[in-house]
């Protein structure tokens, strides 16, 4: 799989839900699990060394209160993390911060509160940049996130990303506007 989703608790999971669905828009194959930085350290160090081994390019995390979980997940791998700050006190400004401020050497790119939608958009984009350098297209048409775990096509995956905004403006577009806005 292109992506891998850590949830720091099952009651991330609503939150959560968002980056799978901004993936499956995609057609980029994903796997989530529950693993929590403080509660198990040791299966989660386990999990990003297997994920990676087998594929795993960009990995989404979703933590709230102190979460460390994306820069844990940061300090055991190479690949980019995405966190997603969960809002589960203070409006979730303590985990923006926990996952924001990371030191230097070892940096999580960080998606608004509980924008976990954002995140897999992100996470797409990452893929197409990086497909863009490796298979250019030159697959002509290859299926995007192909279970062989070849280069998804950056062409239809920045065509995806593309169409997805265009719905979103469409729909803002159908809204009532002037002096029926605020009715
Ligand atoms: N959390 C779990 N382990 C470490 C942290 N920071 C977070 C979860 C969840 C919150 O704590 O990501 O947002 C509450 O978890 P729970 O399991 O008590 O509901």
């Amino acid at each position: 799989m292109q992506v891998t989703i850590v949830l720091g608790s099952s009651s991330d999971a609503k939150v959560m839900k968002g980056a799978a669905e901004a993936l499956e828009a995609c057609g980029v194959e994903w796997e989530a699990r529950i693993l929590s930085a403080h509660r198990m350290p040791d299966e989660l160090k386990a999990y990003v060394e297997v994920q990676v081994a087998a594929g795993t390019r960009v990995f989404i995390a979703g933590a709230g209160l102190a979460a460390h979980l994306p820069g844990v997940i940061a300090s055991h791998t190479t690949r980019p993390v995405i966190g997603v700050p969960i809002r589960a006190a203070f409006d979730g400004l303590d985990a923006l911060l926990s996952i924001v401020q990371m030191p230097k050497g070892v940096p999580v790119a960080t998606v608004g509160v509980n924008n976990s939608y954002n995140a897999g958009l992100l996470a797409v984009q990452m893929l197409a940049a990086g497909a863009s350098e490796t298979a250019g297209g030159s697959a002509g048409g290859s299926a995007v996130g192909a279970a062989s775990g070849a280069a998804p096509d950056a062409e239809e995956l920045d065509e995806k990303i593309r169409r997805l905004r265009e719905e979103r403006a469409a729909a803002l577009m159908r809204e009532p506007q002037n002096r029926e806005v605020f009715k």
